[in-house]
């Protein structure tokens, strides 16, 4: 047995399933998950010695690789002059501050510990501010755990989820009261004729839009710019507010994130994972006028022990320091480019229907033809030939997402010459196993 096998035999006694976050557990491709001791660049090291180049990045935040000595140095640093205070601190202020600097929808934002608090609280603040109680959401887009949030959602849902609950479109997971659920509106993504007969139906019912504006969690999925531009002016034509949950994309597709990619202004934005570097940190923040309905200021209440926590701060700080430096975005771009690019060559060569594209630096890879661009398509996608493209490439040393439904990373650390390793090993299973 190695020793990755008997670490996961061990894990299951105590934790459930063998994972803290149920994607880990490797269910959609089968086998024993890797467990993991040390990273340094794009590469990271598992329980058994073996070396992977890493296409997960931590599902997002390791957007300048494992380790880096800056952000590493940073969070020593704020580490020996105390780990947590539960009182403002001024590095908080800074954090803020650049926020709203490199997202100019932002007038004011707020530090919490995850993405699931981000949104749950943007979540909140709208139906505060509005004074409605209807959402609406997409098919397969993910925006954390919270009970309103799990109807027909992506991520582990999509593996794990009540799939019967998905046909009918009430909750994806146990233990949501349909009560809540029914609040939540699902729509189809890409689809702005759904969207603007919804308006058109219950316009003053509706609180909020919550979108991932590239979505990540069912594979990735690019947005019709018409789509967004839609979901912008039925929100303003109707008094709603529109949240763009940039957990995922935020400073990951660009340096003004994907709002300045596409060139729309949300009421409201979440963040995570980049913006903590590797930390728990994540943020909502918006129009003033929305944010003043936070308490301490309004009635809208959220809080948090850990929220501006200082070690996550600095590690935060020191990595959106480092995405600012010049040629950041289109480097890391080129290098997701290449990936996608090389990999479909490869494919094509050896008669496999497959694709890939890519949005600044995040990816999808697709067992069908042409790129999905909705839940029902990216469903219908070959996830048995995902998952032994995952573990050809695992074994020869090459660590994508463990589900055919999540987008993966590249970081700043991955070199010309790995992603072309990566594509080489790709070559060889198709070759192995196409036409
Ligand atoms: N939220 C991640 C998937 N989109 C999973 C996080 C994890 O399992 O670590």
């Amino acid at each position: 047995m190695t020793r990755n096998q008997s670490l996961f035999e061990r894990a299951q006694r105590h934790i459930p399933g063998g994972v803290n976050s149920p994607v880990r557990a490797f269910r959609s491709v089968g086998g024993a998950p890797c467990f993991f001791v040390k990273g340094q660049g794009a590469r990271f090291i598992d329980a058994d010695g073996k070396e992977y180049l890493d296409y997960v990045g931590s599902w997002g935040p390791l957007i300048l690789g494992h380790a880096h000595p800056e952000v590493v140095a940073a969070v020593q640093a704020a580490a020996a002059d105390g780990l947590s205070f539960g009182a403002p601190i001024e590095a908080e202020i800074e954090l803020a501050e650049l926020l709203c600097r490199l997202v100019p929808s932002l007038d004011m934002a707020r530090l919490v510990s995850s993405g699931t608090e981000a949104t749950m609280s943007a979540i909140r603040l709208a139906r505060g501010y509005t004074g409605r109680d209807l959402l609406i959401k997409f098919e397969g887009c993910y925006h954390g755990h919270s009970d309103s949030l799990l109807v027909k959602a992506g991520s582990g849902l999509l593996t794990f989820g009540d799939r019967a609950g998905l046909a009918q479109g009430s909750p994806s997971s146990g233990g949501v009261p349909a009560d809540i659920a029914k609040h939540t509106l699902v729509l189809p993504y890409n689809d702005a004729a759904a969207l603007t007969e919804a308006f058109a139906r219950q316009g003053g019912q509706i609180a909020a839009i919550i979108i991932e504006p590239v979505a990540g969690n069912m594979n990735l999925i690019a947005p019709e710019p018409a789509f967004l531009a839609a979901a912008r002016a039925l929100t303003a034509q109707h008094g709603a507010v529109l949240i763009f949950d940039e957990v995922m994309t935020g400073f990951r597709v660009g340096l003004h994130s994907a709002q300045g990619l596409y060139g729309i202004t949300p009421d409201l934005s979440t963040f995570g994972k980049v913006i903590g570097g590797g930390m728990p940190l994540a943020a909502f923040g918006g129009r003033r006028d929305i944010m003043e309905k936070i308490a301490p200021l309004g009635s809208v209440y959220q809080a948090g022990t850990l929220s501006g926590n200082p070690v996550a701060v600095a590690a935060g700080l020191a990595t959106l320091k480092l995405i600012q430096a010049k040629g950041f975005y289109e480097n890391l771009t080129a290098r997701a480019r290449q990936l996608c690019a090389g990999l479909t060559a490869a494919a094509q060569k050896h008669g496999v229907a497959f694709c890939a594209q890519n949005v600044g630096g995040m990816f999808g890879l697709y067992f069908t033809q042409t790129p999905p661009t909705n839940f029902a398509e990216v469903t219908a996608a070959d996830t048995e030939a995902f998952g032994r493209f995952f573990h050809a490439l695992l074994n020869a040393g090459h660590y994508f997402a463990p589900s055919a439904f999540e987008a993966g990373f590249v970081s700043a650390a991955h070199t010309e010459a790995d992603i072309a390793s990566t594509i080489a090993a790709a070559e060889a299973h198709f070759a192995a196993t196409g036409r």
